[in-house]
């Protein structure tokens, strides 16, 4: 077995390489090699110690598999410390990323070189934690408080060059990080030059200015999570307090920190991210050629997805019916790149050759050499199967057919082609240039590298995907129904549309139903009811109040009222909804609910349906459904998904309040056979997971 971290002698120089791949987390077996290895360079004659790690950076953190578990010694802070405390310099040479512990290890060092692909960064907040082994109180020692607080609230990482600029570096040096350190190193052996301990320095200046507006800012930007205003805090303490006082204070806050929901349900969210793209039957399936894709539809979604791929530097043709709507759709994705500078996320030298990368077109025929054709028009199967017949027509052998549909059959599409096998659905959430989810929708006959290449299109978007089976609303837009129309039920019941928004957006969403009902267009909520209406069963219900307000007039926003009034920007509930509400409630029990209630009824029945989604295999796993309710619907991350919070609950209590609900409604209550099963085994959603990665 190859070392773990070793100890080898470069003349006077003792480089000790970190080796664990595949980031080089500081697991136990990392800390103790760590801390043998200065044992060792203490009782040997090496004038210098070089920590680098091996493969593509120096260090990806602690292992966060490790939280959670027993904490195992040696703990890493006394690791740092113990590296620190070395009477013989150390050189930390960093390449590529080093987060978190990585950071704290390079800080417990006495010289730090940087090549210039090397990051530094604390993303401990992005786990609900905070730096753990002496980040928040030698960083600051050593930048002063700015670029600690602009750092570590964020969980933000820095380049080598600001990190030289703040002080965080001695050097930024080219070429291979252990030629290079070695160098450094030797420089530092000839020159005599001493140790430098990070802790030795005074307390950074206390910014009195500085802490309150970081206070001002992250209350606001954390939206109910705890770790950004501790990463104040410990960097605060820093400034007043000695060393070892300060580590014990950080210390207390991280174990506090790692005691809560918040870090277990963000770092589900953390591996659910790299575990919803591993599909046992994408298993070293090679994705097709995706260089060049062909949009069909230049609306809204249509010209949001062009735009999407321009931004991954993919060539677009946009074909649309006539020169003008061409015309209209290049203007749109124009006007979506100059905001993509703005907001920082293009740079202003790559605006010009991401639209020259744009050709519009009115003829299938410029599509023939498309990789792949992603159609976005008009929501109608007889439109969609047009134009399916004429891109089969047109797009070269290999090239995959792609729909944006929301809801319609994607077998049914596929069938209006030749070669179903390279038909898939790809539904882009608006604006799709924005938005981070893409529900990878499989049909009967899609090709695995078909599949594939979906799922590497995402990865090239910056988007994540979720494999998806074909229903009406696939994972997402299915369950959203059905919770709608939880809250439907309690409208009925007596609780008011503007309570039920408050306590969902309090419970961490960021609207309530309705307010984001009037932001997409209470249109919608109709046209969808309106094309149910034909296989609606009996006993559902029909928001009744919902088809007045359209027939009102009342949209939303854009029309400036729907449940709510819009003027100069701000919303009031819109008590012309009241009359609407008084005569539909006529003739049901009424019962208003408290915002308890009301979060209890909503998550019942997301969790309910989504039992019911990954029953039916449409959602592969219920971190799949995590997942997409997180990068979709807004779902708040330190939660790490709604089975995840089910799980937390309790799934034998959620199935009790179903089945006491079930009485009065047993259509809409009527409890998912996967939940049942799942308590009667006394098994959890997180047990699913488990099993399918087996
Ligand atoms: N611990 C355990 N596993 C990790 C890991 C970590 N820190 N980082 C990544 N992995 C796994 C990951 O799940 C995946 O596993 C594989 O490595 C490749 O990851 C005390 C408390 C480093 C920039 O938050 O940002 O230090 O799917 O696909 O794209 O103060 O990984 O292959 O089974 O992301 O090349 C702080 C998290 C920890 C960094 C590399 N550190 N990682 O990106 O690879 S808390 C982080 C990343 C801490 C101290 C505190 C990225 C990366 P699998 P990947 P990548």
């Amino acid at each position: 077995m190859t070392e773990i971290v070793r100890y080898e002698r470069q003349g006077t120089i003792a480089v000790v390489t970190i080796a664990n791949p595949p980031v080089n987390a500081l697991g136990q077996a990392v800390r103790q090699g760590l801390w043998e290895a200065f044992d060792r360079f203490a009782g040997d004659d090496a004038a210098v110690a070089l920590i680098v790690g091996e493969g593509k950076l120096f260090i990806g953190g602690a292992d966060i598999s490790e939280f959670g578990k027993p904490p195992l010694e040696p703990f890493l802070p006394d690791v740092c410390t113990h590296i620190e405390s070395s009477r013989k310099p150390v050189v930390a040479a960093v390449h590529g990323p080093a987060l978190g512990g990585g950071c704290e290890i390079a800080l417990g060092a006495h010289y730090r070189l940087a090549t210039k692909d090397a990051r530094f960064g604390f993303p401990e907040v992005k786990l609900g934690l905070v730096p753990g082994a002496g980040g928040s109180q030698r960083m600051p020692r050593l930048t002063g408080v700015a670029p600690a607080l602009a750092m570590m609230p964020a969980g933000g990482s820095i380049s080598a060059q600001e990190a030289l600029e703040i002080g965080l570096v001695d050097r930024v040096a080219d070429g291979d990080v252990r030629t290079a350190g070695l160098a450094f190193a030797r420089e530092i052996a000839e020159k005599g030059a001493p140790v430098r301990r990070v802790s030795e320095l005074p307390n950074p200046q206390f910014d009195e200015g500085a802490f309150a507006e970081a206070r001002a800012v992250w209350k606001k930007k954390a939206r109910g999570e705890i770790a950004p205003l501790k990463a104040i805090d410990v960097v605060e303490a820093s400034t007043r307090l000695p060393f070892a006082e300060g580590m014990a204070e950080e210390r207390r806050c991280f174990l506090d920190l790692l005691d809560t929901p918040q870090r277990a349900g963000l770092i589900h969210a953390f591996f659910n991210d790299r575990k919803v793209a591993k599909l046992p039957d994408l298993e070293g399936v090679a994705p097709r050629t995706l260089a060049h894709v062909g949009v069909i539809g230049g609306g809204t979604m249509g010209a949001g997805i062009a735009t999407s791929c321009l931004l991954a530097g993919l060539s677009v043709t946009l074909l649309e019916r006539d020169d003008a709507a061409a015309d209209k759709a290049r203007s749109t994705i124009s006007a979506n790149l100059a905001a993509a500078v703005k907001r920082g996320k293009l740079a202003e030298s790559r605006l010009e050759p991401a639209l020259a990368a744009l050709a519009t077109v009115t003829d299938y025929a410029a599509l023939g050499a498309a990789d792949l054709a992603i159609e976005a028009v008009f929501e109608d199967m007889a439109v969609k199967k047009e134009v399916f017949t004429s891109l089969d027509a047109v797009m070269k052998p290999g090239a995959i057919l792609a729909t944006n549909t929301s809801y319609l059959d994607v077998n049914e599409i596929a069938g209006a082609t030749a070669r179903p096998g390279d038909v898939i659905g790809l539904h882009f959430f608006s604006p799709a240039h924005v938005m981070k989810l893409l529900e990878v929708v499989v049909a009967d006959s899609t090709a695995a590298d078909v599949t594939a290449t979906a799922f590497a299109l995402a990865r090239r978007l910056g988007k994540v995907a979720v494999r998806s089976g074909v229903c009406d609303g696939f994972i997402g837009n299915r369950i959203l129904s059905t919770y709608r129309g939880a809250a439907d039920r309690m409208i009925l019941e007596g609780t008011s549309p503007w309570d039920i928004d408050t306590a969902i957006r309090d419970f961490g969403l960021p609207m309530g139903p309705f307010e984001m009902g009037d932001l997409a267009g209470l249109d919608i909520n109709y046209m969808t009811r309106q094309r149910k209406a034909a296989t609606r069963d009996p006993r559902d219900i029909v928001p009744t109040w919902g088809d007045e307000m359209y027939h009102k007039g009342w949209l939303g926003r854009k029309t400036g009222r729907g449940y709510y009034t819009y003027q100069d920007g701000k919303a009031s509930p819109n008590k012309d909804v009241e009359p609407l509400l008084e005569e539909a409630r006529k003739g049901h029990r009424q019962r208003p609910l408290g915002p308890d209630e009301i979060v209890r009824r909503y998550m019942a029945a997301m969790v309910n349906e989504a039992a019911r989604v990954v029953e039916e295999g449409i959602a592969r796993r219920p971190l799949d459904v995590d997942v997409t309710l997180l990068y979709g619907y807004g779902f708040p991350r330190w939660r790490g998904g709604p089975m995840l919070w089910a799980d937390t609950q309790g799934l034998a209590g959620l199935l009790d309040d179903i089945r006491s609900w079930e009485t009065d409604d047993p259509y809409f209550w009527q409890p998912a056979p996967l939940l049942v099963r799942l308590v009667e085994e006394g098994r959890t959603f997180s047990d699913l997971n488990r099993e399918d990665a087996q």
